[in-house]
C-alpha cells in the first residue's frame, strides 16, 4: 500500500495541483475525501487545527499548503523534477498566483455559479476563511475589476509561454504550471471553458497549455476512510525533519510556537518547534488520538511566533 495519503475534496483547486503532481510523479495515492464546509475532526486532530485543504500525510508526517506539498513529493520521488528550472522561479511565480488571482477567480465564480452556493457554505468561507462576503451579491459590485485583474494575469501566462515554450518557465512542467492552471481550472470547469475562454481572453497558448496539464491526470489512487488515516498517523512514528535548528528569526528547537498563515483562516496550530530553515518548518504535536505527529508548513505565508521562551543566542 502506498504511503501517501491527500485528505482534500473534488471542487478544492488547490487540490487539483496536488492530484496533477501526484498524477506527473507517477505515484501511487490513498485519497480521504473531506467535507467542503468544516467540521473536520478527524483531520483537526492531524494538523493541530490548521483548517485549509489540500493536506498530505506520510505517517505520522503531516503537510499543510500546497507549497511545502510539492516539496514533500519531491523529496519523496524527486524525477521527474517539479523545479526544472530551480525552486526560486517556480515557488515565486506559484506565490504570485495563487495570492494574486485567489479572490478575482472567486469573483467570476461566483458570477456564474453563486446562486447555487448553500447559505451555511458562504457563512463559512466569510466567518472562518476569507473574511469577506463571496456571495454573487457580495462580489457583483468589484466583478468588472476581477476581470480585468484575471486577463492582466493571463497575458503574462501567455507571454511566458510564447517565450520559454510547452511550459510557463520552460520545455519541462513545473510547480508553477500546476499552481497557474488550478484556478483557470476552477474557472473552466464551473463556468463553461468556452465562456471563460471569451470572458478572460484566453489566449490560444494558454487553452493548449491547460490541455496539456489536464491530460496528466491523477495517477492511481485509493479510496480510504478519514478513520483509517487517523489509524496510519497513530501506527506511525514521526520522521526525523533533517532541516536542523536553522530557523533564521532565531527560535530554538524545543520552544513551543504557534504557526499561522498570514492571509486567510488565520487559526494559529501550537506545537513543539523540531526543525526549521529558511523555507520549512516543522513541529511536534501530541494528542491521545493521533499519539506524535510532526506538522510541516512552508516559511513562506505563513508566521511563527515563539510562545515560551528560549530563543537560539545570536551566533
Ligand atoms: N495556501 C494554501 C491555500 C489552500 C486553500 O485556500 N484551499 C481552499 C480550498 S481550494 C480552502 O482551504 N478552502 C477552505 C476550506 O476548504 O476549508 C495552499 O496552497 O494549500
Amino acid at each position: 500500500m502506498s504511503d501517501i495519503i491527500l485528505h482534500h475534496y473534488d471542487l478544492s483547486p488547490f487540490s487539483e495541483k496536488i492530484r496533477l503532481t501526484l498524477g506527473y510523479k507517477g505515484l501511487d495515492w490513498n485519497s480521504v475525501i473531506v467535507e467542503a464546509v468544516p467540521p473536520r475532526p478527524l483531520l483537526d486532530t492531524l494538523t493541530g487545527g490548521y483548517r485549509r485543504v489540500p493536506v498530505l500525510q506520510v505517517g505520522a508526517d503531516i503537510y499543510c499548503d500546497t507549497e511545502v506539498i510539492f516539496h514533500a513529493l519531491e523529496r519523496i520521488k524527486p524525477a521527474p523534477t517539479l523545479y526544472p528550472t530551480g525552486e526560486g522561479i517556480s515557488k515565486a511565480l506559484s506565490l504570485w498566483w495563487d495570492r494574486s488571482t485567489w479572490k478575482p477567480a472567486i469573483g467570476v465564480l461566483v458570477d456564474y455559479i453563486g446562486e447555487h452556493l448553500p447559505e451555511e457554505f458562504l457563512k463559512d468561507r466569510k466567518d472562518n476563511y476569507l473574511g469577506y462576503d463571496m456571495s454573487k451579491e457580495g462580489m457583483a459590485p468589484m466583478l468588472p475589476a476581477y476581470v480585468q485583474q484575471m486577463t492582466a494575469f493571463a497575458d503574462w501566462l501567455a507571454s511566458m509561454l510564447r517565450e520559454n515554450g510547452d511550459y510557463l518557465t520552460g520545455k519541462h512542467l513545473s510547480a508553477a504550471d500546476l499552481t497557474c492552471y488550478h484556478s483557470l481550472w476552477l474557472l473552466r470547469a464551473n463556468c463553461g471553458a468556452e465562456a471563460i475562454d471569451a470572458q478572460l481572453g484566453l489566449a490560444p497558448e494558454v487553452i493548449a497549455w491547460m490541455d496539456r496539464i489536464a491530460a496528466i491526470g491523477h495517477g492511481n489512487k485509493t479510496d480510504m476512510t478519514p478513520e483509517e488515516a487517523l489509524a496510519v498517523a497513530k501506527a506511525a512514528t514521526p520522521a526525523h525533519p533533517g532541516l536542523g535548528d536553522n530557523d533564521p528569526s532565531g527560535i530554538a528547537v524545543g520552544t513551543t510556537v504557534t504557526v499561522t498563515p498570514d492571509d486567510n483562516a488565520r487559526v494559529p496550530v501550537t506545537g513543539t518547534l523540531v526543525g526549521a530553515d529558511t523555507q520549512e518548518i516543522v513541529i511536534a504535536i501530541d494528542s491521545p488520538e493521533a499519539g506524535r505527529l510532526h506538522v510541516h508548513f512552508p516559511r513562506a505565508g505563513f508566521e511563527t511566533i515563539a510562545q515560551s521562551n528560549s530563543a537560539r543566542s545570536a551566533a
